[in-house]
């Protein structure tokens, strides 16, 4: 039966997490970058990036757009598939909030599919892509309670104080 999933917070690193699945802060190319995106890449090994240039080499030839999600192996990583998604890059003048919830969604919606009911995932676009660590916090915290799904546990991994605050405020003050 779907419910929203439980959300726990754990501080710490999102590769060496024993869950079902776990959400890369991807690019639209899947080809790999720095950040959360380059530390998966380079604990779970090469077999992450040749199932991501298979994608690239068939139905995702243009990238895979912001807002979508699509998962691969986890290769040598504890988690049993990675599920990378494309969050929006921040901007002062547009609103790309729905992007980013978009993000959690279509995340969800792949782990669901392919069976996972533990999923851990990082601050999407508030590293690199600049979201304000706050906002991000809450648009995460939001679309997740608000999402019915299969999976039962939503993990977020925070990798500094300050996202762990972000996303503690958000969950104990709603
Ligand atoms: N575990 C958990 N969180 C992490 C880890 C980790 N190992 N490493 C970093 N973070 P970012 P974005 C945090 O920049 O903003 C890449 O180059 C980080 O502190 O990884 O969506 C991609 O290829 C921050 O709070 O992702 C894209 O080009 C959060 O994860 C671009 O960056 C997200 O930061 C995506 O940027």
């Amino acid at each position: 039966m779907a419910h929203s999933p439980k959300i726990t917070l754990v501080p710490g690193d999102i590769t060496e997490q024993h869950v079902d699945a776990i959400v890369n802060a991807a690019n639209s190319s899947l080809l790999g970058g720095g950040g959360v995106d380059g530390a998966i890449h380079r604990r779970g090994g090469p077999e992450i990036l040749a199932e991501c240039r298979a994608l690239r080499a068939g139905h995702y030839g243009g990238g895979l757009p912001t807002g979508r999600a699509v998962a691969t192996t986890a290769g040598r990583l504890p988690a049993r598939w990675v599920v990378h998604t494309v969050g929006p890059v921040w901007s002062r003048d547009e609103d790309r909030s729905e992007l980013l919830a978009s993000c959690y969604r279509e995340s969800l919606r792949i782990a669901a599919e392919l069976g996972a009911r533990t999923v851990a995932f990082p601050a999407v676009s508030a590293g690199v892509y600049g979201w304000p660590m706050e906002d991000a916090a809450r648009i995460a915290v939001e679309t997740v309670r608000s999402t019915q799904s299969a999976v039962e546990e939503v993990r977020f991994v925070l990798f500094d104080e300050r996202a762990y605050r972000a996303f503690a405020e958000q969950v104990h003050s709603s």
